[in-house]
């Protein structure tokens, strides 16, 4: 990891201080817990609630030449965003190397089209399902997330897409499902699937895992674009998740294959190094990485370098998703 100009400036108020979530929310997440899968997955679509929407104005997004409408969902901003010229080619993707301009460089042989998502596993409906039925059937939204990558460093995305949620109910997952498996797309093109040593050795599929939960967590999002465009293939396109409260490596990229199972997945990080990366991979300034502090992060925003800031507990995000791990010690369950 190289470290550039350090820079401090300071941060504005909207970094600092913790989301605004609607009061609805917290209620949701007070009843998850006694909830069934219907009722809660019902309640989590932020399209049913009738307050979620109401400022927003709709934009279109071209994705395969066709614009989709999406609207602004002003209860998850950020500011200052981190330009495009910057989100989009300090990147990490191992499928096309290591280095953080590789992607940008290299991922334009992804191929995207035709795309589809197999949703399998403990459901009682499998389903193979086409990007374009997908962009169909959900409607988007854009909400700008704080991303904090495991490396300490740090952006502000606006992305566009729909909770990943909504597309789970669709294979009605069954009682016993309990956590979700996430893969990404292996192409004989990707330069790492042809020579492993350009990925470090990293064996592929790319697989990602959280708890059933916190897949159904109205912050969980599935991606297409973001800053009003179709997601560059370098930033995981077609599809990717974004976990917003996760250290950035969960986000799993290029996804194409999501299998509801009973026990915990593992994960690519986890299995290159289980005393390094944990499953849940919560962001926390008080839990060190073995090799260096989380306390603080180096954010992207404008201009050269970065500009030190404080990390916050899950990333900002604890007042939505701080009760799912209640009970937990988080210094074992990194
Ligand atoms: N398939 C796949 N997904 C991936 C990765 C990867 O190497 N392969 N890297 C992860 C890591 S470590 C981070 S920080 C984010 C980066 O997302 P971004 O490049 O869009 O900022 O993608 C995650 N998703
Ligand atoms: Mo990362």
């Amino acid at each position: 990891m190289r470290i550039k100009i350090k820079k401090k400036y300071e941060i504005s108020e909207n970094l600092t201080t913790p989301q605004t979530i609607y009061k609805h929310r917290r209620q949701i997440l007070k009843t998850m817990g006694i909830l069934g899968l219907g009722g809660a997955l019902d309640l989590f679509n932020p399209l049913n609630a009738k307050d979620i929407n109401k400022q927003v104005h709709t934009q279109t997004i071209d994705i395969k030449n066709t614009p989709y409408p999406y609207t602004t969902n002003p209860n998850y901003s950020q500011t200052p965003i981190t330009p495009y010229a910057k989100a989009s080619t300090y990147n990490n993707f191992y499928e096309f190397g290591l280095q953080k301009d590789d992607p940008y460089h290299r991922a334009k042989v992804l191929q995207t089209s035709p795309w589809s998502v197999v949703i399998d596993g403990e459901v009682h409906q499998e389903i193979t399902i086409s990007l374009e039925d997908i962009l169909k059937k959900f409607p988007l939204q854009e909400r700008i997330y704080h991303l904090r990558c495991v490396e300490a460093w740090s952006m502000n995305i606006p992305w566009i897409g729909f909770e990943l949620g909504s597309l789970l109910a669709l294979s009605r997952p069954k009682g016993n499902a309990k956590f979700v498996l996430f893969q990404t797309a292996v192409q004989e093109q990707m330069p790492a699937v042809k020579n492993p040593a350009l990925g470090g050795y990293i064996k592929f599929p790319y697989q990602e895992g959280l708890r059933l939960d916190e897949a159904m967590c109205p912050l969980t999002l599935l991606a297409v674009g973001m800053y009003g465009k179709e997601l560059p293939p370098q930033n995981g396109a077609p599809l990717r998740l974004v976990v917003p409260w996760k250290y950035g490596f969960k986000s799993i990229k290029s996804i194409v294959r999501i299998t509801l199972v009973e026990t915990m997945p593992t994960s690519t990080w986890m299995r290159l190094d289980p005393s390094e990366y944990g499953f849940y991979a919560n962001v926390n300034p008080q839990v060190a990485h073995p090799r260096w502090s989380q306390a603080k992060e180096r954010f992207m925003g404008e201009g050269f370098g970065f500009s030190y800031i404080p990390t916050q507990m899950f990333n900002g995000y604890s007042e939505v998703v701080g009760r799912l791990y209640a009970k937990m010690d988080l210094k074992k369950n990194f």
